[in-house]
């Protein structure tokens, strides 16, 4: 066995695919809930978590939305909740912190820099949808910036990290992000362990090659020294392909249908738990082991699960 253990982090719904590429993309809160509870069991410590309407699939930053699953998750395993601060392309910075506050959660994502973040080439794959909003939603990302401003980002420092102490996914999309991140570091924003996603592949930020995850990972260590943790999500047919590497160079993972929607070139997942018992399949057969959700706590310092209200 090979010393460290790797956290597996499960993405369940996102905000970037639609019912209509999927039947497997969880919106109702039972299907959202009922895949989040397998993925665990599959083995992912952290479940990183975004609300749909359960009648539309339409992304939802309505923290009533998230309290109908998240009891559920929590009566159900003990992973790490991890709920987003991305919303959807129309929420503000307020609507977007608002489920995290109101649930106070362990740990919520935090989005490192302004961008492009477009889904837009997708829409003509699909000739006819299953929902009236789903084309419009997708073609629009043509036209969406991903506003998080240094402004946006000392709010939901000021707001979940300092009041509610809740552990941040840095989602890193392209180089400048971790300069980013530094110069939040020196403003006294985050503190040590930080969380880092490197997050390759989403049109409008760096692009998948292996290349740009170890220059990714090299500006990091000049940056941060031994003073965080990585992970890797690889947009699409980039999911399976990274994660080993990142194991391999002493990093983390993460899968899930909001970053994929694959099991296998072409081949639609029929589940997250699919794709956990995947990766964990190909970590396990390198000699990594999968760390536990305590393990996973220890090693971010997490407030733990009874700090939590929901
Ligand atoms: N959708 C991923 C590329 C968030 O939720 O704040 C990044 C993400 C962002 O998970
Ligand atoms: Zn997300």
């Amino acid at each position: 066995m090979k010393n460290k253990k790797v956290i597996i982090s499960c993405a369940i719904t996102g905000a970037i695919h639609t019912p209509t590429m999927s039947s497997a993309l969880p919106y109702t809160s039972n299907d959202i809930a009922q895949q989040a509870i397998a993925a665990a069991e599959a083995g992912a410590a952290i479940i990183h978590l975004h609300a749909r309407h359960p009648e539309t699939g339409e992304v939802s930053v309505d923290p009533e939305h998230f309290m109908r699953f998240l009891p559920r998750i929590k009566q159900s395993t003990d992973a790490v909740v991890n709920i987003t601060t991305g919303g959807s392309l129309k929420t503000s910075i307020e609507d977007r912190i608002e489920p995290a506050r109101r649930t106070s959660t362990e740990m919520c994502s935090m989005n490192m820099g302004s961008m492009n973040f477009s889904f837009h080439p997708l829409a003509d794959r699909y000739k006819k949808y299953k929902f009236d909003w789903e084309e419009d939603y997708i073609r629009k990302s043509e036209n969406y910036v991903f506003k998080n401003s240094f402004a946006d980002i000392a709010k939901v420092a000021e707001e979940l990290g300092g009041k509610h102490h809740v552990k941040f996914e840095h989602e890193c999309y392209d180089v400048g992000h971790l300069y980013n991140l530094k110069f939040c570091v020196e403003q006294g924003m985050f503190k040590a362990p930080l969380f880092i996603q490197f997050v390759l592949g989403i049109l409008g930020g760096i692009g998948s090659e292996i290349e740009n995850l170890i220059f990714m990972k090299q500006t990091a260590d000049r940056l941060f020294g031994d003073g965080y943790e990585w992970s890797v999500l690889g947009a699409g047919s980039a999911q399976m392909k990274l994660a080993p590497i990142a194991a391999e160079m002493g990093g983390n993972v993460r899968v899930g249908l909001e970053d994929s929607l694959y099991i296998d070139r072409g081949q639609l997942a029929a589940s997250n738990a699919e794709q956990v018992l995947k990766i964990r399949g190909l970590l396990e057969a390198r000699g990594f082991e999968i760390a536990t959700p305590e393990e996973t706590r220890e090693k971010l310092n997490l407030k733990g699960y009874d700090q939590v209200s929901f």
